[in-house]
């Protein structure tokens, strides 16, 4: 049976699932904002916000855009509770969800079917705006993918600074949502053609050398976003149908800890030359994909340090990239080539015309990009036990190895954060954790808590282990070409025991060319890639799973990205990558053999 899609249905569906939740999910009142989605007959979707001239180039758009124009994707904002609800009622199996549905519109709601490794299951993508997370919340992630089991009933720590929940079942993601939604989060609009999790600082308000606190800019962004301003809900249809995802990050310091040059809008927080008034000079366009890579470029536009101000600019941006943005290519149809297409002073006067068009006052689209400092700056380390502004209070940054975690888990760093951090807990970009505010005087009773010592968490894991960063891979992506996470884990282990770098080695894995682990901002990469190995049994090279290393990509102040492959169709067989890699460590990063290990071959 197919399920339909009538809204009044939908409302009477969504009014007894609100009064009928089983005690799978401990849900609290809800807040104010951010409700889910009321529903009613006549909402306007994604595509009502289109011009006519967008609609024409969509309908001979790409597939996903004629996918958008046939049924829009905002009617994930509903279908959801009506899909979850027919399955639990056994009226509908998840085998008979429209097959455009389940692959693509739900992403509006974050469920991404992971149908190619775990058919039927959905990795629920939410968005943490800077990251921010309490207690409360990890124990809620918990509670939603302990039933799914171990194996797949996973919570992964994203390349974003936020979380995914793994092994979803359709006939529970309404809960989910609600739960989400009561705890003032949501997992609405963070996949496909829409904007994803605002990155921010991880060391917003506790840190010595801050000058922005990113928290109000990511908040009032997610929410201007993910809003509904006409009816206040969850699922905001005014940017429903946009051309291509899109990424926005803020940075709250000179360490860029939020990557604004991988971003199509970064905020790079700088002074005033003149009046010492701190601000933000805007960058544009960075991206990563499978056709082109590139760093952001200056939008040559300097905006003072005002929420209402950032706010005006991205509504701005977004507005010309949703009606203009590329509908044919998906490949050509990020914002960088929009602002090529303008050139970049046409569009920032676009810009600046729309701003102003919006209330922006003048003489806040007045200033040019500021001179960013030229002293010499040391990107700060994460990890560890670091001093906070308040002398009585310290930041802990503690390893979690590529980013994954148990139910058990997020429970153990809820209990942590309610004992030590006052239930709160930073993600960073690194798929790591923080806890701030910890008292001093209860550090050496943090550091001796057993979760630290003995199980997968540390607080000084090495400088290689400590700075492994991976995608998803081919255990839940379908994209992937190799496996990532367990790879990353192993490798790094063998790696931290075999030699000794005198500083922090990133070293990122990425499973395919898209780059979600971000291979070119690594000092080492390793992206999935053909290879070839001689087979002893059939006396001859045969495909193997394999690897293209990347070297030497920088990040914060001057970030560098490694474009081109330093080394291509490496084995991925440790016994091939690992002596590759010690190679390159010894030779590029002055990593020197420990003692007792095998000389390099
Ligand atoms: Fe990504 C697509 C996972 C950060 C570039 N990314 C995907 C999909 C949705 C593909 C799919 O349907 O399976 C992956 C889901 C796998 C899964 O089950 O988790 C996926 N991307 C991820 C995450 C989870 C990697 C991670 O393990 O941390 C990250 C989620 C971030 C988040 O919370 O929203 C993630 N992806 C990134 C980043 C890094 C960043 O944002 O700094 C990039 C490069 C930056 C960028 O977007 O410019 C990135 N992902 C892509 C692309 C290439 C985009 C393009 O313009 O072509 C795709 C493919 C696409 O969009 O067509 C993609
Ligand atoms: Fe999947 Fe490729 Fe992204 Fe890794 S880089 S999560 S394999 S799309």
């Amino acid at each position: 049976m197919r399920y339909t899609h009538l809204a009044a249905s939908v409302a009477a569906l969504h009014a007894t699932s609100a009064l009928q939740l089983d005690h799978a999910f401990a849900f609290a009142p809800a807040p104010a904002v951010g409700r889910s989605r009321a529903l009613s007959l006549k909402v306007p979707t994604g595509t009502s916000f289109l011009s006519e001239e967008t609609i024409e180039r969509a309908k001979t758009g790409n597939p996903i855009e004629k996918l958008k124009l046939a049924k829009d994707g905002t009617s994930a904002f509903t279908d959801v509770y009506e899909i979850a609800k027919a399955i639990r009622a056994g009226t509908l199996t998840w085998e008979e969800v429209e097959k455009n549905d389940m692959d693509q519109r739900l992403k509006w709601v974050g469920l991404l079917h992971r149908g190619k490794r775990t058919p039927g299951r959905f990795m629920m993508r939410l968005r943490t705006p800077n990251g921010i997370v309490t207690a409360e919340q990890m124990r809620f992630y918990a509670e939603c993918v302990e039933p799914y089991g171990p194996e797949i009933g996973v919570v992964d720590i994203t390349t974003r600074q936020n979380i995914q929940l793994r092994g979803v079942a359709l006939e529970d993601a309404d809960k989910i949502i609600d739960g989400l939604h009561v705890r003032n989060q949501t997992s609405f609009q963070s996949a496909l053609d829409n904007v994803r999790n605002m990155v921010g600082s991880p060391l917003a308000g506790i840190d010595p050398a801050e000058l922005v606190d990113t928290r109000p800019y990511c908040d009032a962004l997610n929410d201007w976003y993910t809003i509904d301003s006409a009816t206040g809900a969850r699922g905001n249809p005014k940017w429903g149908n946009l051309p291509r995802k899109f990424n926005i990050a803020i940075s709250g310091s000179r360490d860029d800890y939020a990557h604004t040059h991988i971003n199509d809008i970064g905020l790079v927080p700088v002074a005033h030359k003149e009046t010492g008034a701190m601000g933000f000079n805007v960058v544009l366009g960075g991206y990563m994909s499978i056709k082109r890579v590139a760093a952001s470029i200056p939008m040559d536009l300097w905006l003072p340090a005002e929420v209402e101000h950032s706010v005006q600019l991205c509504d701005a941006i977004l507005r010309i990239f949703r009606d203009e943005g590329a509908r044919g290519d998906r490949q050509k149809a990020r914002l960088m080539w929009l602002v090529e297409e303008y050139g970049v002073e046409k569009f920032r006067e676009a810009v600046l015309a729309e701003m102003a068009k919006n209330g922006a006052k003048l003489a806040t689209l007045a200033q040019r990009a500021q001179p960013e400092p030229e002293t010499l700056f040391e990107r700060r380390e994460l990890l560890g036990v670091h001093a906070q502004p308040n002398p009585a209070l310290v930041r802990v940054g503690v390893h979690v190895p590529v980013g994954r975690l148990s139910a058990d888990e997020c429970r153990t760093l809820a209990k942590l954060a309610d004992e030590y951090s006052a239930g709160e807990l930073r993600l960073t970009v690194e798929q790591n954790i923080i806890l701030p505010n910890v008292p001093v005087e209860r550090v050496d009773a943090l550091l001796a808590e057993p979760a630290l010592n003995a199980g997968r968490f540390s607080v000084y894991p090495g400088h290689i282990i400590g700075h492994t960063v991976s995608c998803t891979g081919a255990q839940f992506c379908g994209l992937a070409l190799v496996e990532t996470k367990n790879n990353a884990d192993a490798v790094a282990r063998k790696l931290e025991a075999l030699v000794e770098v005198p500083r922090p080695l990133r070293i990122h894995w990425t499973g395919c060319p898209n780059s979600c682990g971000q291979v070119q901002v690594a000092d080492i990469g390793i992206m999935g890639a053909p290879a070839k190995k001689f087979n002893e049994a059939e006396g001859k090279d045969k495909a193997v799973p394999g690897c293209d290393l990347f070297v030497g990509g920088k990040i914060g102040e001057h970030a560098f990205l490694s474009l081109e492959p330093y080394k291509k169709g490496i084995p991925l067989d440790h016994d091939d990558l690992v002596p590759e890699l010690v190679k390159i460590i010894v030779s590029k990063f002055g990593g020197r053999k420990k003692e007792g290990t095998k000389p390099l071959a």
